[in-house]
């Protein structure tokens, strides 16, 4: 039988080199035949993606609670597609998911808007095989070329948001750590990978 496509997520603050992790991998699994696919989330091609880009760049503010929805409906959007394309036997490398959505939301310390109630639009999607921790301090992070002119690219921010990740941590998880080169990083994050194709993991249904 046709094993199906694994669901890998990076997850890590802004400057912590998920999407440069993500190509690398993404060509490596090309050689192989996984058939990877590069997903991302914001994604900021569809109708609520507009709506997304326009709030990072701050053309337009919004209300927290209303921003948290739009970002989980924005992957809500891709969900059954996510389904259907890891049950053919499509990998789906993931930059961002529903941790992001936690981890921001959460660093924004609104009453009522606690990790229940971040989680709740959350439910129901698909889950990840493997999320990839790239962890990188704040300062480092800021020090790569500095942060750009996008709403949570701010140090003070992002610590919170740091610290929120190490919060969710949870099973599936593993931790990369991102300062290093990036030939290193990949190196580790193509062991965790193989472990995860020679698991017995992808031989039930995606998880979620
Ligand atoms: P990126 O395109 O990966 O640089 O992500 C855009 C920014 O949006 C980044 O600062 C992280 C943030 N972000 C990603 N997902 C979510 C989410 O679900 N909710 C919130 N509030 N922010 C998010
Ligand atoms: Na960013
Ligand atoms: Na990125």
């Amino acid at each position: 039988m046709l094993q199906r496509g694994a669901f890998i997520l990076f997850e890590g603050i802004d400057r912590s080199g998920k999407t440069t992790q993500c190509n690398k991998l993404v060509e490596c699994l090309q050689k192989s035949e996984r058939k990877p696919e590069h997903w991302r989330f914001p994604d900021r091609s569809t109708e609520l993606g507009k709506v997304i880009n326009n709030f990072l760049s701050s053309k337009v503010e919004l209300d927290d609670a209303a921003v948290h929805l739009v970002f989980a409906a924005n992957r809500r959007e891709k969900c059954k597609d996510m389904f259907n394309k890891l049950n053919s036997g499509i990998s789906l490398v993931v930059d961002r998911y529903s941790y992001s959505g936690m981890a921001y939301t959460l660093a924004k310390d609104i009453p009522d808007m606690d990790q229940q109630w971040c989680m709740m639009p959350e439910r129901g999607l698909p889950e990840p095989d493997l999320v990839l921790y790239m962890r990188v301090s704040p300062e480092v992070a800021a020090s790569r070329g500095g942060y750009g002119e996008e709403r949570y690219e701010k140090a003070e921010f992002q610590k919170k948001v740091a610290a929120n990740f190490d919060m969710l941590k949870g099973k599936n998880w593993v931790e990369i750590d991102a300062g290093q080169p990036i030939q290193k990083i990949h190196d580790e994050v193509m062991k965790a990978v193989d472990d995860l194709y020679s698991s017995s993991r992808l031989s039930g249904p995606v998880g979620k």
